[in-house]
């Protein structure tokens, strides 16, 4: 790796994904490349792919074009001279720590699994997502749906939904239910609408025409979704976060060497290692034990404590300005099922104090940067309930999410969810990150404005994964300067 292009991508707000900068370390002059592909995109990109220098290698933009669209970016900087200066990178030691937990289970859990505490957990759902549905412009005048029933011209509602079922002709019905009543919902396999799927216990808006048999023709499917573009704060502090995730201490395919390589250059390595004033661990921080059958043929250390001692020893080493914040995931040592709580107090007693154990999802403000950090459990239901979605591109997945302003829709899928007096899955107000990890894969982009970002493993792949076709990406970290909301993946 050319240490220029790396210096020259920095200064430019550091983004670029492996395979772009693969490509450009190959050009005669790297940096001059990179600054040709700047100057040519209308907007910086979170991360520089091929795509963009695609675009910009093909002579199909025409000069005059190209020429224009750098007219207007610099037109831009000087419309906002503050821009350059956060664009600089911060030296992590110089930052004041800011952090702050907004969102956690941790302490306040009062579920204990009864009837009610289950009807009273959807209720919430249904009210939390249906306040936000209620806000759209295409569901202004919504109705109850047993009035909806009654009605004959076109209605609009909102519910969740109890069940999706595939007609022998092959069109869905989807049935949608709120407090009132359930209505039949029809998306013929013909329709634009079909494409789009609709999963079991989300919370949808309906519009739609009735029929005489009493099924509603949906016209329009409304998500909660988040605004059109979600603006990124401005902080004054340039400080950078790294995203790592399912670290499985404790395995045997744990990759010990690219960690030391990761921690070494942590630090000390560059301009860029020396802005990290943050680093999230999302869930996985141990293998634990009994998590899947013989799991102990693959376990290096087969005591949990053991393996939190040694994550411990290991998160020793990272310099002391570096403020860790660890979130459990399913392989670690609390109740499965989500929210889960921080870790137990004689685990986190085995780390030093920069160490922070917070809940499973929690959302916290890292210089009022709000962050929604989520392990990703549900992902396999995605995966498993949704034509298309891939554990290759996990940020589809996190889109998805988003749009159902909800980490985990289906209920009674492979994520275990905990009935809790609030649905803590909710996404209520809208994070400007929001982060993942579980399927061992990296990626870095933006839905809407929200940067979201999913953490990727240092396991290598493992009999399962091998078994379930599944290709882990490890040792991949992104990057996210919390000044210009610009984000770099660093391998090791
Ligand atoms: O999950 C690591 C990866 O393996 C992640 O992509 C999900 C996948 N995985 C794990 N357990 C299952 C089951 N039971 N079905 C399907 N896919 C699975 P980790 O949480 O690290 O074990
Ligand atoms: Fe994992
Ligand atoms: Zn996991």
């Amino acid at each position: 790796m050319d240490p220029r292009l790396l210096d020259a991508l920095v200064k430019h707000g550091a983004l670029a994904d492996p395979a772009a900068m693969d490509f450009l370390s190959k050009a005669s002059d790297p940096v001059a490349a990179l600054d040709r592909v700047f100057s040519t995109l209308q907007d910086v990109p979170l991360v520089l792919t091929m795509d963009h220098i695609r675009v910009t290698e093909m002579p199909l933009v025409p000069e005059s074009i190209q020429r224009a669209h750098l007219i207007a970016r610099r037109a831009a900087e000087v419309l906002a001279p503050a821009a350059p200066k956060l664009r600089e990178l911060g030296i992590a030691r110089d930052v004041p720590e800011d952090f702050r937990v907004l969102r956690d289970i941790t302490g306040m859990s009062t579920c204990e699994g009864t009837l009610g505490d289950f009807s009273r957990y959807f209720a919430h759902r249904l009210k939390a997502l249906g306040g936000m549905l209620r806000t759209r412009r295409e569901l202004v005048g919504a109705v109850e749906i047993a009035r909806a029933r009654k009605l004959s011209r076109e209605v609009r509602f909102i519910g969740m939904v109890s069940e999706v079922r595939t007609t022998k002709r092959g069109d869905r019905v989807i049935e949608v239910e709120d407090d009132t009543d359930t209505a039949p919902v029809f998306v013929a396999q013909s329709s634009d609408l079909f494409k789009d799927y609709v999963l079991e216990d989300e919370v949808v808006g309906v519009v739609g025409r009735p029929t005489e048999k009493g099924l509603i023709i949906a016209q329009q499917i409304i998500r909660p979704d988040v605004p059109a573009h979600h603006p990124f704060p401005v902080t004054e502090d340039p400080v950078c976060v790294a995203f790592v995730s399912d670290v499985h201490v404790g395995s045997r395919t744990f990759l010990t060497d690219k960690w030391a390589h990761f921690s070494t250059w942590l630090g000390g390595g560059d301009e860029l290692a020396r802005s990290i004033r943050y680093l999230v661990l999302a869930g996985d921080v141990v293998d634990g034990i009994g998590v899947y059958p013989r799991q102990e043929e693959e376990l290096s250390i087969d005591d949990v404590y053991a393996q939190y001692e040694e994550l411990a020893r290991l998160l020793s080493a990272v310099p002391d300005h570096v403020r860790v914040i660890v979130l459990p995931g399913n392989h670690d040592a609390v109740r499965p099922a989500e929210p889960q709580p921080a870790l137990p107090e004689n685990v986190q007693k085995l780390f030093d104090s920069s160490v922070s154990f917070v809940g499973n999802p929690c959302t916290f403000t890292l210089h009022g940067v709000r962050i929604l950090a989520y392990h990703g459990r549900s992902m396999d239901d995605f995966v498993y309930s949704m034509p298309g979605m891939s554990y290759a591109r996990p940020l589809d997945g996190m889109r998805e999410m988003l749009r159902r302003r909800h980490l985990a829709p289906i209920y009674g899928g492979k994520t275990p969810i905990a009935p809790e007096a609030e649905d803590h899955l909710v996404i209520g107000e809208v994070p400007d990150v929001l982060v993942t990890g579980h399927v061992h894969a990296v990626g870095m982009d933006e839905y809407k404005g929200v940067k979201i970002i999913n953490a990727s493993t240092w396991q290598a792949q493992t009999a399962f994964q091998k078994m379930h076709n599944i290709i882990p990406q490890p040792a991949r970290v992104p990057v996210l300067n919390l000044g210009t909301g610009r984000g770099i993946i660093r391998e090791f």
